[in-house]
């Protein structure tokens, strides 16, 4: 739906409150970017400014009176003024002055934690990691999680065969007690994931026909994400569509034969998408992969991918980036990820690191380039404000899922790929990441 003249008017108010160059115009299905403050909404709302649009239609168009000073990160958030505008899923949405988009993210002058260092940043930065049930039997590793991290994705718990193991019936039990856990230590929550040919129960993976793959689909978005309503808002919809020839983004990029694909074709993604926008107006939705974190054939093909689902109004809102850096996966370095997180970002799009490791089995990675690394891959999303957040796949070396991965070379010995060691003691790889948060 196009822009009233009372939004127009309400944008034009706001905007002197502090709306600056790169706010969305939005209208039209996606909105989109523009200069002028997101004056309309659509469908998935107008991508203004960094962020302010991007929830801007489905809540009624965020942004607005605070889009201008917090920047595109938190754009959307928006005045109260915009937003009682903009409700009514994207109607007239906008918001109209939201999303001035921040150049740059300013660091914290001082911190003693990387949760710290992410919440003083301006705007803020999440700092995650994957939880496991098992870790939060151990004190030392709820400690550390907990005081380094205000973000949180639970390793195996809420996956497909964890959640929904017969057909129907749902079993919530350990991603529950994570996501108290969480709760408690005030941190916020990532949903993992919704639609991934992983870790999906046999009665799923068996599953024929277009119908029935689709009410299987329909079935569990709405069933997880109902139950955890009021207390996730972020979300991995579809996770690991794509594959190569190799595991490192390297040849022959193609969408992935999933039972989901299989049934579906492409047309899983929208309407995985388009399930879960219609189940939480307010969420934000992810699409999330390995190896596309550098410039390779899988990046390129999951760009054109994701940019044909903007261009159709497609209910996204941000792409994960995993960053698992070494065998089985691939290498990056600062540049490469910087120059990809910014064309993404480009899309209107929030992007993150959503499960960083840099795994030293096998020699492909030296120890000082893993410093290196750390340092320049966390600084490139750190120095872009619509980079949301940066999820560690773990707390301890001990615990990482690559240790036992025969992909990832380790042969019973440790991949040294975190950031604490097993008496929990930071690392050097812990020291460069809190360098780069604190903009050193
Ligand atoms: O860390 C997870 C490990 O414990 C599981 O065995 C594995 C099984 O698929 O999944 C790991 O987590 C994956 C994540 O959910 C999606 N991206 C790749 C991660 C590492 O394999």
């Amino acid at each position: 739906m196009r822009s009233t003249p009372l939004t127009l008017l309400l944008s034009a108010f706001l905007c002197a409150t502090g709306c600056s160059d790169g706010g969305g115009d939005g209208g039209g299905e996606t909105g989109g970017a523009g200069t002028t403050g997101g004056t309309s909404g659509g469908t998935t709302g107008g991508t203004g400014g960094a962020t302010g649009g991007t929830t801007g239609g489905t809540t009624g168009g965020t942004g607005g009176a605070t889009g201008g000073t917090t920047g595109g990160t938190t754009g959307g958030t928006g005045g109260a003024t915009s937003s009682s505008v903009g409700t009514g899923g994207g109607g007239t949405g906008g918001g109209g002055t939201g999303g001035g988009g921040a150049a740059v993210r300013t660091p914290a002058a001082s911190a003693a934690t990387m949760r710290e260092a992410g919440e003083k940043a301006n705007p803020p930065i999440l700092i995650g990691a994957a939880i496991s049930g098992s870790g939060l039997g151990d004190n030392n590793y709820k400690r550390v999680a907990a005081a380094e991290h205000n973000y949180v994705t639970a390793e195996n718990e809420m996956k497909w065969d964890a959640l929904e193991p017969n057909a129907g019936q749902f079993s919530w039990g350990a991603a529950d007690n994570i996501v108290n856990w969480a709760r408690d230590n005030n941190m916020k929550v990532k949903g993992h994931t919704l639609v991934w040919h992983n870790q999906l129960p046999g009665w799923a993976n068996n599953l024929n026909g277009a119908a029935a793959v689709e009410q299987a689909i329909r079935r569990h978005i709405e069933g997880v994400m109902g139950h955890f309503k009021d207390r996730i808002k972020d979300w991995d919809v579809v996770n690991e569509a794509v594959l190569t020839d190799s595991d490192t983004g390297v040849g022959n990029p193609r969408m992935r034969p999933s039972v989901f694909q299989r049934a579906l074709g492409e047309r899983f993604l929208d309407l995985s998408f388009q399930i879960a926008r219609e189940q939480d107006p307010t969420a934000k939705l992810y699409y999330n992969d390995y190896s596309i974190d550098a410039l390779n054939d899988k990046a390129d093909f999951v760009y054109e991918m994701i940019k044909g689902m903007v261009e159709r109004g497609v209910p996204i809102d941000g792409v994960g980036f995993q960053m698992h850096i070494g065998p089985p996966n691939n290498k990056a370095d600062g540049a490469a990820v910087a120059a990809n997180l910014k064309r993404f970002s480009d899309l209107g799009l929030e992007v993150l690191i959503s499960e960083m490791d840099i795994n030293r089995c096998g020699g492909q990675v030296s120890a000082e380039e893993q410093l290196t690394f750390y340092h320049d891959i966390v600084e490139a999303c750190f120095v872009l404000p619509k980079c949301v957040g940066i999820t560690f796949w773990g707390i301890n070396d001990g615990r990482s899922w690559l240790n036992g991965w025969s992909g990832a070379l380790c042969n019973g010995q440790s991949s040294q790929s975190l950031l604490f060691n097993d008496q929990y003691q930071k690392k050097e790889t812990y020291n460069r990441v809190l360098d780069a948060l604190l903009g050193r």
